[in-house]
């Protein structure tokens, strides 16, 4: 092979540009140019002027606000390993290297919606009784200025709180993604705060529709406790069946499951196999890969999704951070359809301002 010809060479000088955004979509081009000059890093580099999820604003006021992304560091509900309340810084700092534009979609979440990171959930005591209802109060005043959530824990048992305020007024089908339906009982002496019976509560407070419920990756040894779900109609879905079947399969049955009604998102970081996910409270080993995860909340684009959440992150546990930074893939994933699922609600987009 010879030299690159001095031809080719001026035609690649010519096609070359001085821009820092040397970017030919034009909407992309403009929300580049746009956020940096509002403080938005797109190398993620340095002290970040904007160290919210994904850089979004921190703000707790809720007025003009679409989407709320909540850190909720709930620990007490987990029996297994502990430090999920790290969960949320994590995911914060991991979330800086994701987005803005979806690689597939061209999503620019930022150009739908008018998105906040609310940061932390605010606990008024050490008490798990107390923690659930300060959950359900920050969730309730979000609810009441319609204002849609993406959170990240913390167990699972923050589900809970978040769902009875979300699905006050209509209830919501559930895509439940873990390896444990968590409709269990009341376990551990008769203690009532637990990430092992979260949807069944949800269903007896009629906020999620158990016949509008899919539960996906589900195995283990706790599969022999889930009555509850095959009664009262969800589907369950195992974790063989999703490696036997197929992404695509499953997200086609949960279009039809769930249908045209309001849609919630739960993501329990167990439902991934621990070689993907090591910072989880509870491995179980046999788990959906990180591809299939990604491919089944892919699948949900076009659903009226009105709230989603990822649970269990155990920064502890984690290995390489590698668990923190897929939580983080993960919901930004989530992000893109909710923003878009909140535009198509609304009929409106609003873009994000870092300035006023
Ligand atoms: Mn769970």
């Amino acid at each position: 092979m010879g030299k690159i010809s001095q031809k080719k060479l001026s035609k690649y000088q010519k096609l070359s540009s001085e821009d820092i955004f040397d970017v030919s979509d034009k909407a992309v081009r403009s929300f580049l140019y746009r956020s940096a000059e509002e403080g938005y890093n797109i190398v993620a580099e340095g002290f970040l002027k904007h160290q919210g999820f994904f850089q979004a604003p921190h703000k707790k006021e809720l007025d003009d606000v679409d989407i709320a992304i909540v850190g909720v560091p709930m620990d007490q509900g987990a029996p297994h390993w502990s430090g999920t309340r790290h969960g949320p810084a994590a995911a914060r700092k991991w979330s800086h290297i994701h987005g803005p534009v979806h690689q597939m979609t061209n999503c620019i979440p930022y150009e739908l919606c008018r998105i906040i990171d609310y940061g932390d959930v605010e606990f008024t005591s050490y008490s798990a009784k107390e923690r659930i209802g300060d959950i359900y109060e920050t969730y309730t005043k979000l609810k009441n200025a319609d204002v849609a959530t993406l959170s990240v824990g913390g167990e699972h048992t923050m589900s809970h709180p978040i769902l009875k305020a979300l699905g006050r007024d209509e209830p919501v089908g559930l895509i439940h993604l873990d390896a444990h339906a968590d409709t269990g009982g009341t376990p551990h002496g008769g203690d009532d705060h637990n990430d092992n019976s979260v949807f069944r509560k949800a269903v007896l407070d009629g906020v999620v529709d158990p016949e509008r419920t899919i539960q996906i990756g589900i195995r283990g040894r706790a599969s022999i406790i889930w009555d509850f779900s095959y009664d009262t109609g969800m589907k369950v879905i195992t974790a063989d069946e999703v490696h036997e079947r197929g992404a695509k399969s499953i997200v086609e049955e949960a279009r039809k499951i769930l249908g045209k009604g309001p849609v919630y998102i739960s993501l329990d970081t167990d439902a991934l196999d621990p070689a993907y996910m090591p910072g989880t409270t509870l491995p179980e080993p046999f788990g959906l890969t990180s591809l299939q995860v990604r491919d089944i909340i892919r699948g949900i684009r076009g659903m009226d999704v009105v709230g989603a959440d990822i649970a269990e992150l155990c920064p502890p546990h984690d290995s390489n951070e590698i668990s923190a930074n897929l939580v983080a893939g993960l919901l930004f994933e989530m992000l893109c359809i909710l923003s878009e699922a909140r535009t198509a609600r609304t009929g409106k987009k609003h873009k994000t301002h870092w300035i006023k």
